[in-house]
């Protein structure tokens, strides 16, 4: 069962959110998230993960404005995309505990995992290169004559990548139905955003000819309105948008901060960014009781999300190069196998 199934759908082309939906993804995201850290912690999780708390709105406001059969691109921070997407969150856990159950049968991990039943094409861990993809995959749906629209994410730290632009330029140049959107948190691992990036991230997009706008990425509602724009402009031929959602996350860049304290923001940074929290901000826009039976269900369904994953066995290494190749793309004689 999926996040999305327990809800009830949002109209893909309503220019009305539906707030109380959106509240129970940000929550869904929040919670899921929280509990991997405690997996983390508790060595369930071995690789450790990128956590999105504090970039929830984003997921779930942009993903709201799809249909089923759209296509998302994500980035090693993903699992909020994934679980927004539809994806079944009892097998994305066990995905990042590297489990057989998981949703790539444990070979993708919390920076690769890609889910075809929920059009999650992938999560590509090598940063700016999922928006080459998405032009490959958007032109692939216009040929095809496809309604098919292609969500890219990437954080700021991908806006210098050449991948990254070339990917817009064919988006632009063909009028490729792909939405671009940055996560801009203000920094790329330790590096800030500001001290990385000449010029702007709007101004990537607009060196193409992209409509590019800069929107509150805190505001769930706000980036649905946005992103809903670019979709409809996307599915009637109008071709590709880039929208900078303004962001923060409140963990480190890697659960390695847990262990490994790097100086590199202030904490009042930080408390400035809490007081614009995405959970509390959609929190205000859901009546009391709703929000109570929403909180509670999140956290049954967290439960057995939870004790799905621990309880999942390891893949048998004897598989261990199963499922990467595509058939009839076998390794070849004399390599590991
Ligand atoms: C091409 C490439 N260079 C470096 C890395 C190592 N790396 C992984 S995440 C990351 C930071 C990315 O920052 P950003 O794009 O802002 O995303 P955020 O982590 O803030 O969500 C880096 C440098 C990588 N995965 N791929
Ligand atoms: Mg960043």
């Amino acid at each position: 069962m999926s996040v999305l199934d327990e809800v009830p759908a949002t109209e893909a082309d309503s220019a009305v959110p539906d707030s109380a939906a959106l509240y129970r993804t940000i929550r869904f995201i929040r919670r899921f998230e929280e509990r991997a850290v405690e997996l983390v912690k508790a060595g369930e999780i071995r690789s450790g993960i990128h956590p999105c708390i504090g970039q929830e709105a984003v997921a779930a406001g942009a993903v709201a404005t799809l249909d089923a059969d759209d296509v998302v691109l994500s980035s090693h921070r993903g699992h909020g995309h994934l679980l927004a997407k539809g994806c079944d969150p009892a097998r994305l856990m066990a995905e990042l505990a590297g489990r057989a159950t998981g949703i790539d049968r444990g070979r993708g991990g919390s920076f690769h995992p890609s889910d075809f039943s929920a059009n999650v094409f992938n999560a590509t861990g090598t940063v700016g290169h999922g928006a080459a993809i998405a032009a490959g995959i958007g032109w692939a749906a216009a040929t095809a004559g496809s309604p098919r629209v292609v969500l890219s994410f990437f954080g700021d730290g991908a806006v210098s990548q050449g991948a990254l632009l070339e990917g817009f330029n064919l988006a632009a140049l063909w009028r490729l139905p792909v939405v671009y959107v940055c996560e801009n948190n203000g920094y790329a691992t330790t590096l800030p955003a500001g001290a990385a990036i000449a010029g702007t991230v709007v101004g990537r997009g607009e060196a193409f000819g992209i409509p590019s706008s800069s929107v509150d990425g805190q505001d769930a509602e706000t980036v649905y309105a946005a992103v809903r724009e670019a979709v409809v402009r996307a599915r009637s031929g109008g071709g590709p948008s880039l929208l900078e959602m303004r962001t923060y996350r409140y963990h480190g860049h890697h659960t390695f901060e847990l262990k490994t304290r790097l100086r590199y923001r202030e904490q009042s940074e930080v408390d400035s960014w809490l007081g614009r929290d995405p959970l509390l901000i959609q929190a205000a826009r859901v009546a009391e009781d709703e929000r109570a039976r929403v909180d509670a269900e999140v956290e049954a369904r967290l439960d057995e999300v939870v004790r799905f994953a621990v309880a999942s066995p390891y893949p048998d290494p004897a598989t261990a190069t199963d499922h990467l190749h595509a058939d009839g793309l076998r390794p070849r004689p004399g390599s590991a196998r």
